[in-house]
């Protein structure tokens, strides 16, 4: 069996740097650190946070007084902003710099008195925390049909952002519906939807062209995982998501020669090796990586966390 991977694949920059705040707070200060959700929709990442002292809570109300709490990279309502200040916990923000700017542009649009609608997934973590950090009224939309249904004049000037991890091309055809349904629309096009989320689907249409099947490595609560399954169905290959390599059906390789295989934003490269190592268990396997962008996005930890880095016994 050939196996080719995809380029890029796998942790983007606001991973990594979630995963590190949750690490660093570990290292520099007494366990348990306390998570808002999953840091990560992996639980493999959860579960390897966890064993070293991290504990996840879906609710701030499960915080003890005074535990450092740290956000997930998806980002939280202002609510969940106030009742942390107002209960005086330390909080170290892992949302991603990503997410904030959407929230920034959220709120530039509705102080400059638009209507503002939201691209995104009812009940994702992250469209929570967008809805919640704009203070007016807020439209989401997730299908054609929805912007069909809003009950706002045709002449109401809106604006619009987007949840990060969406699949770019449905994300077209959902502002093209609003620009056919309002005669004043403000946007970013598709911009908001992050650069690892489009060089993954990029990178993954491209294996789909010589896969006979695609396997994507990604939790099912994973929104850009989900969204790469989805590319791969659309391109005509069978496709799957799995958690890791205990997922994989060896029923499904029968008469495939060349398997594509990627992972998502949150899925750590081990996952893909036991993914590889399961494949070897069907069959020998020959590997190789289809050429794509090299990504060398970066983003800095909170100022706080830096200082006392520096100041750590292991830093010095
Ligand atoms: O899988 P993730 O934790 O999140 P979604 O794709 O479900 O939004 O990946 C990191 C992305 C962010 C924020
Ligand atoms: Fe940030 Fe995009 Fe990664 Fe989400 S997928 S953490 S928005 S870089």
């Amino acid at each position: 069996m050939q196996v080719i991977l995809a380029q890029p694949r796998g942790f983007c920059a606001g991973v990594v740097r979630a995963i590190e705040i949750v690490e660093r707070a570990l290292e520099l200060e007494q366990a348990p650190v306390y998570v808002r959700h999953e840091i990560v929709h992996n639980r493999h990442v959860v579960d390897k946070l966890r064993r070293k002292g991290a504990v996840f809570v879906e609710d701030l109300s499960e915080v003890p007084a005074g535990a450092r709490t740290v956000f997930s990279a998806h980002g939280v309502a202002r609510s969940v902003q106030e009742e942390a200040a107002a209960r005086g916990l330390p909080v170290l923000d892992a949302t991603c710099p990503l997410v904030t700017k959407v929230h920034v542009q959220g709120r530039r649009y509705a102080r400059m008195g638009r209507t503002v609608i939201l691209i995104g997934h009812e009940g994702h973590a992250e469209v929570i925390g967008t809805m919640g950090q704009i203070d007016a009224p807020i439209h989401l939309v997730s299908t054609i049909e929805d912007v069909a249904a809003l009950d706002l004049p045709s002449d109401t000037p809106i604006a619009y952002v987007t949840q990060t991890t969406l699949s770019v091309d449905d994300t077209r055809g959902l502002i093209a519906a609003l620009g056919a349904r309002f005669s004043d629309v403000l946007g970013p096009d598709v911009s908001d939807i992050c650069y690892a989320t489009q060089n993954r689907q990029t990178a993954v249409r491209d294996l789909c062209r010589v896969a006979d099947l695609l396997l994507v490595v990604g939790a099912s609560n994973s929104s850009n995982s989900n969204r790469l399954r989805e590319i791969g169905v659309e391109m005509g290959v069978p496709s799957f998501l799995v958690a890791d390599g205990d997922s994989i059906d060896s029923a499904w390789f029968d008469g495939i020669e060349t398997v594509g295989l990627t992972a998502g934003a949150s899925a750590p490269d081990e996952l893909v090796d036991h993914v590889i190592a399961a494949l070897r268990q069907i069959g020998p396997v020959a590997i190789s990586t289809l050429d794509g962008v090299e990504e060398n996005m970066q983003f800095s930890l909170p100022p706080g966390l830096k200082a006392a880095a520096h100041t750590s016994p292991s830093a010095a």
